[in-house]
């Protein structure tokens, strides 16, 4: 879900999976328009408006594609990046920066970690990590 409240959307950053609904409230007494601008092939582009009190939005993507960018064209400073993904082991960082990823099966995997300014889209740090049971990675990114 992501609420518009105070003019900014919450949360800046959601994951989602591929043709997850996207559910849009809007807790302002004032116009917003949900405008997300995809870039990945088959995702598309919308422009819808919801009123004060209108009813609550969906969106859904079928592509996968990092920081696909919601705006709102009433507010120029509003933004969120919804990050979809084609399999359910993602997790959005806590203020800590603490993440889990529940239920993943035992095995060998690739974890890729990005952060809009310290590791876009274009180039995630990425570890190798096997899992039995539990593990346990840690990153250090650095936002230029
Ligand atoms: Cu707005």
């Amino acid at each position: 879900m992501i609420d518009q409240k105070g003019c900014e959307y919450l949360p800046y950053v959601l994951g989602v999976q591929t043709g997850q609904k996207i559910l849009v409230k809007n807790s302002d007494p004032v116009l917003h328009n949900i405008h997300p601008t995809p870039t990945a092939s088959g995702n598309k582009e919308e422009n819808r408006a919801q009123p004060p009190n209108g009813p609550d939005l969906n969106f859904a993507f079928p592509t996968s594609e990092m920081f696909l960018r919601f705006k709102c064209d009433v507010h120029p400073w509003m933004f969120a990046y919804a990050c979809v993904m084609d399999h359910p082991y993602f997790a959005v960082t806590d203020k800590d920066g603490k993440y889990t990823l529940k239920d993943v099966p035992d095995g060998k995997y690739t974890v890729e970690v990005y952060h809009r300014k310290a590791a876009p889209a274009s180039s995630p740090a990425t570890a190798e990590i096997e899992v039995k049971g539990s593990v346990t990675k840690d990153f250090t990114l650095e936002a230029k």
